[in-house]
């Protein structure tokens, strides 16, 4: 499955003229308004959003999966595809394991071949949510379960998964719980809460000092009454009693309906308290549609907070983790995670356009229209050929998708992997 640099440039050549007309128009409009386009590009260039390793391969629901063909049998094949999306939208440079779905068979050769792809390994993920032949089934619950057993192994689970993030440079461990409640009476919250706090510093303890721990909150699913860790204020409260290395992560499908995520991301930075994301999209649930699909608006007003908060000093940029959770029912997985990657850049973009001077005053003056009026001008500015520029300056293609397309990459794995092989993931 190769996609040369000579392929991008050909098929970058069938562009570029196009381009450069809408990349001089906006670039000129930008200059005139006083905003530096040069400044703009470099941030778009040099930011790098991490790919899941679990959707690389097709979603599905407990009302069925449906296979796309080619899909990576191992993680080194994950690597290899994680490798195309980097090579052609110059905005990944990193991938996100979970185990055990990717435990490495050889460090050494797992890392060689990362390395040729540009890729770099972020935050690794433990499951404590699925049984896989531990010993102690997580059924009923993990780091909150009753039984002092089950939360030992769950927190030495999380300690191996920290020693495989060392091995392979990574320095954050993400922890999700599924724990919580189908009916009310099944659980004390007040004992599963202190239950996962105990086994939640025994973790923290183990960690080392340049790590960080990403804790993730979720309402529900896959229980339906109650989770033991359903919100930022939840998770908020561990991470502040745990230590300062530890901090809220923010997965965008993670909110009940009509949530004013970008509050949550606002009041996290403001408390130096934000992570990082995992970015998708829904309608109504834990959807992991792609991200910017459904809300493309709630994802720029996000960036402008965390533009805002980065600028004002609450926290460095590179102090919080950019990664991608998402699942393809519907869509092959590359081009859903081309669309993601791209989408995510151009909510940045749009951030960036915002006059904060001028929203400061009209805030302060209490000129609510004006206030609006800054902000839909820098959403409503179509900012692709910044995009565009950007990928064409760092070597990559103008058009990923069309590329991915012309060159019939899917059929390319399909040919070499087979018609139904399966990743490993949800
Ligand atoms: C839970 C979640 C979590 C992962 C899983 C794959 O819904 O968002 O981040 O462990 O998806
Ligand atoms: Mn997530």
């Amino acid at each position: 499955m190769q996609l040369t640099t000579e392929n991008i440039q050909e098929s970058n050549s069938r562009y570029v003229a196009l381009h450069q007309k809408f990349f001089a128009t906006l670039a000129s409009q930008l200059e005139d308004g006083g905003i530096s386009v040069e400044k703009i590009l470099s941030k778009i260039r040099s930011f790098q959003i991490a790919v899941p390793s679990w959707a690389l391969g097709a979603g599905g629901t407990r009302f069925g999966r449906f296979g796309i063909g080619g899909e990576p049998r191992s993680l080194e094949e994950k690597i290899e595809d994680i490798g195309l999306l980097a090579k052609l939208t110059k905005s990944t440079d990193a991938v996100s394991l979970h185990i055990p779905w990717d435990i490495p068979s050889d460090y050494e050769a797992i890392m060689q071949l990362a390395k040729c792809h540009n890729i770099g390994f972020d935050a690794v993920n433990s499951n404590t949510f699925q049984d896989y032949g531990q010993e102690k089934s997580y059924k009923f619950g993990s780091l909150s379960h009753n039984d002092p057993k089950v939360r030992e192994q769950a927190v030495a689970h999380n300690k191996q998964v920290i020693e495989v993030g060392e091995k392979l440079g990574s320095k954050g461990l993400t922890v999700w719980l599924a724990d919580g409640s189908n009916f009310p009476g099944q659980q004390s919250f007040r004992r599963a809460l202190d239950n996962t706090f105990e086994s939640l510093q025994k973790i923290y303890a183990s960690m080392p000092e340049d790590w960080k721990l990403l804790l993730e909150y979720k309402p529900y699913e896959p229980n339906f009454y109650s989770t033991v860790i359903p919100d930022w204020g939840t998770s908020h409260l561990l991470c502040r009693q745990l230590g300062d290395r530890a901090k809220v992560l923010v997965d965008l499908g993670h909110h009940l309906p009509n949530t004013n995520i970008e509050q949550i991301v606002g009041i996290l930075l403001g408390q130096n308290q934000l992570a990082g994301f995992h970015f998708n999209d829904s309608k109504f649930g834990d959807d992991d549609l792609t991200t910017g699909s459904i809300k493309p608006y709630q994802l720029f007003l996000i960036f402008l907070e965390l533009v805002a908060g980065t600028e004002d000093g609450c926290q460095s940029w590179e102090s919080i983790s950019w990664m991608i959770d998402a699942s393809h029912n519907t869509k092959d997985p590359l081009e859903d995670l081309m669309q993601a990657l791209v989408a995510i850049k151009i909510a940045y973009a749009k951030s960036l356009l915002v006059d904060r001077v001028k929203l400061t005053m009209y805030q302060l003056n209490g000129d609510v229209v004006m206030a609006q009026e800054i902000l839909q001008k820098a959403f409503l500015t179509d900012v692709r050929p910044l995009l565009k520029e950007a990928r064409l300056q760092s070597g990559g293609a103008l058009e990923p998708i069309s590329i991915y397309r012309q060159h019939e990459i899917r059929k390319q794995l399909i040919q070499k992997r087979g018609e139904n092989t399966r990743a490993t993931g949800l």
